[in-house]
């Protein structure tokens, strides 16, 4: 039962007509250069198109070529001039159909570009569009486009929803590496060049990926990424001198230490010459860090930098820092000020092969946060957006919570920063600041189920997200459509359906969980499931604060923890006031009475019992409209999401007689409605 294993690489049967005539022209593939990642993206074209056209390429009268500018293919040389190949930047392509022959060619100034290129053709293709007159020219707008695994070398995943690690098992490496090199190509078909293998939380056994005992093995990890233009990182731990160097510290400014980390680095790229370098989680959650020596961040990281600089590697820092123990009667600490208070001090002081890597928001991967006001405040540090495609606060990949509007949201978000303009994406991508090194990174969500994600739809996340760090413009719908197609298929009742499941889907989880911005009521631990009070006398920070009058944190300046405050121009101004805070956050930055009257004229009270009822009507909804669908694709494929969907329709109703039922229980108001509260 290989049920969605192939992904958005399914490759649909186009059937007999005017297209299947338009694609069955192309007689072969013309391709000169010898590069592993050219020779990846021929066996991608070739696949692709005879598994869309039912037979291997040949018998037409045009063909695909691609190859380099100055590569040695003169199909390619001939079909862009100058001002095409200067407008190609590294990892860019150009794909033009020659009006003579009919010739299809793809055109890089590197060999990644080439398989980019080739997967946007094939893209074109799966979702059935027109290639008679192409004439594409893309870059990708970030440098860096990496994936995030939390695996454990015992092949349990932290965070993940889908079964075990595809890497590791039984603290070993996995032998055979099939399942990864099919990740490789997924990666490199939505766009993505960088990967850190194994969980930020570096245990023990992790540790040793640096020793000669992992070496080899993560090398041949290495080699299959390579292949797929992708470049692999390790998370580190901090304290490696002292757990496999025999030291006796691993204090950042101590001589010894300094050249441990040299040496290291020199035996990691002796094995991989390409190694991106180190992902770090430092004085983060129990993780060891500078702060032992009374040394801070910026030492910490640049110790490291300094010992990757000669090889061009990069030391990609965790802003994650917060005090995990902290008091809950203690109400000046607030966790959401943490990575600002921090970091914002330190900026000038990293090297310039440092990225600091900051969450979207400032708590946790929520359903709804504020964003980072971390991120554009460091103007002469690189910095790098980290989001969360596994489903860890958004229903475990068991409820449906497409997140590429959320992204998009805040990706869109205006900071300020230097003045107007100064959105996060532009921060992320390096040109408000004008940062050599920036980007995308996010938590994968896949594991070994056969459909890599758990939830098949929560294929559309990372492919999403992969789509959207090559190109933040492209719109949630475009991408949704793209990955529908490609997946399921082309049938347009399905397509529009489907699009219509996403789309709602963050919108519809929100309803039926925290409201208004507050978070968190998740069970410890594992975090899913209701539990109002389950964080609330807790030592992780993440309280709501409700009482008999009212809910929500006081962030202000004025009279609450001053977080609001690190905000600039307007936004400052907007979460400070009660008035001008939009609803869905105004539980983040303001404690109010459960009267208190939001913008959409409805009491708070009022507001947490409408949107619990709706939530799961329109959880209910959903399945409903999967079932409609029964017949437009496979069985299996149809059976697996229609199971998801029941018991997402039926957990929602746990979270909202629970919600419910605490409110009233606290406030003693009534539903005007006067529906089931129990
Ligand atoms: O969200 C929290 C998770 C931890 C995770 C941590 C982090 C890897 O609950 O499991 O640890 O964030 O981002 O470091």
């Amino acid at each position: 039962q290989q049920t969605g294993y192939q992904a958005w690489l399914e490759y649909h049967r186009i059937t007999p007509g005017e297209l299947v005539e338009q694609y069955a022209v192309y007689s072969g593939i013309v391709c000169t250069e010898k590069d592993e990642v050219i020779q990846s993206a021929v066996l991608e074209l070739s696949r692709g198109i005879s598994k869309m056209l039912g037979k291997e390429i040949g018998e037409g009268r045009a063909v695909i070529a691609l190859g380099t500018f100055g590569g040695g293919n003169e199909l390619v040389d001939r079909a862009f001039g100058e001002e095409t190949r200067s407008a190609v930047v590294h990892e860019g392509f150009a794909i033009t159909t020659d009006q003579a022959s009919g010739n299809i060619v793809v055109g890089a100034s590197s060999a990644s570009g080439v398989l980019y290129g080739v997967f946007h053709l094939l893209r074109l293709f799966s979702t059935h569009q027109s290639v008679k007159a192409l004439d594409v020219i893309e870059n990708p707008v970030n440098m860096l486009r990496m994936i995030n695994q939390w695996d454990n070398i015992d092949g349990s995943i932290e965070r993940g929803y889908a079964g075990k690690s595809i890497f590791f098992e039984n603290n070993r490496i996995t032998e055979d590496l099939t399942r990864v090199r099919d990740y490789a190509r997924l990666l490199a078909s939505s766009g993505l060049n960088a990967i850190s293998i194994n969980n930020v939380n570096v245990h023990q056994w992790e540790t040793k990926f640096l020793t000669e005992e992992y070496l080899p093995d993560v090398a041949r990890v290495a080699g299959v990424f390579r292949s797929y233009g992708i470049k692999l990182f390790l998370s580190v731990n901090y304290a490696s001198p002292l757990e496999i160097g025999g030291l006796s510290t691993a204090d950042p400014l101590d001589p010894a230490v300094r050249e441990w980390w040299r040496v290291k680095a020199a035996e990691v790229y002796a094995a991989i010459p390409d190694f991106g370098g180190f992902l770090v989680k430092a004085d983060s959650e129990n993780r060891p860090g500078p702060f032992t020596y009374d040394r801070d961040h910026a030492d910490g990281s640049n110790m490291l930098a300094e010992a990757l600089k000669p090889y061009g590697g990069i030391v990609i820092w965790r802003c994650f820092v917060y005090n995990c123990k902290q008091d809950w009667r203690d109400r000046a600490t607030d966790r959401a000020r943490a990575a600002y208070d921090h970091f914002k001090p330190l900026d000038g002081r990293f090297m310039d092969n440092v990225i600091l890597q900051v969450k979207n928001g400032p708590m946790d991967f929520q359903v709804r946060e504020p964003v980072s006001p971390l991120i554009g405040a460091m103007e002469t540090t690189n910095q790098m957006i980290e989001f969360q495609i596994t489903q860890e606060y958004t229903g475990q990949q068991r409820h449906l919570c497409y997140l590429v509007p959320q992204w998009k949201e805040v990706l869109d978000f205006e900071t300020y920063a230097k003045g107007e303009g100064s959105s996060i994406k532009r921060i992320v991508d390096g040109s408000l600041h004008g940062n050599r090194l920036s980007g995308f990174a996010a938590v994968s969500n896949i594991g070994n189920d056969v459909n890599w994600t758990g939830h098949l739809l929560a294929q559309a996340n990372l492919y999403g997200y992969g789509r959207l760090a090559w190109n933040p413009e492209l719109s949630a719908e475009e991408i949704a459509e793209e990955w529908i197609r490609m997946t399921l298929g082309g049938d347009e009742k399905l397509v529009s359906v489907v699009l219509s499941m996403l789309m709602h889907s963050w919108s519809i989880y929100e309803a039926y969980t925290s409201p208004l911005g507050v978070g968190w009521m998740v069970n410890p631990d594992h975090h899913y499931g209701p539990n109002v009070d389950g964080y609330e006398y807790s030592k992780w920070g993440t309280y709501h604060f409700a009482d008999c009058h009212g809910i929500g944190v006081d962030r202000t300046k004025a009279t609450g923890t001053g977080y609001a405050a690190q905000y600039k121009g307007n936004n400052y101004d907007t979460y400070e006031s009660v008035e001008n805070c939009p609803d869905e956050l105004l539980l983040f930055f303001h404690h109010v009475p459960y009267t208190h009257v939001l913008h959409s004229g409805q009491t708070v009270i009022q507001h947490i019992y409408n949107t619990h009822f709706e939530g799961v009507e329109r959880a209910e909804q959903l399945t409903a409209k999967w079932a409609s669908l029964e017949g437009s694709m496979g069985e299996l494929v149809h059976m697996h999401v229609a199971d998801r969907l029941a018991e997402q329709a039926a957990h929602a109703k746990e979270w909202r007689d629970m919600i419910n039922t605490y409110f009233f229980r606290k406030s003693g108001i009534e539903d005007a409605m006067g529906r089931k509260i129990y």
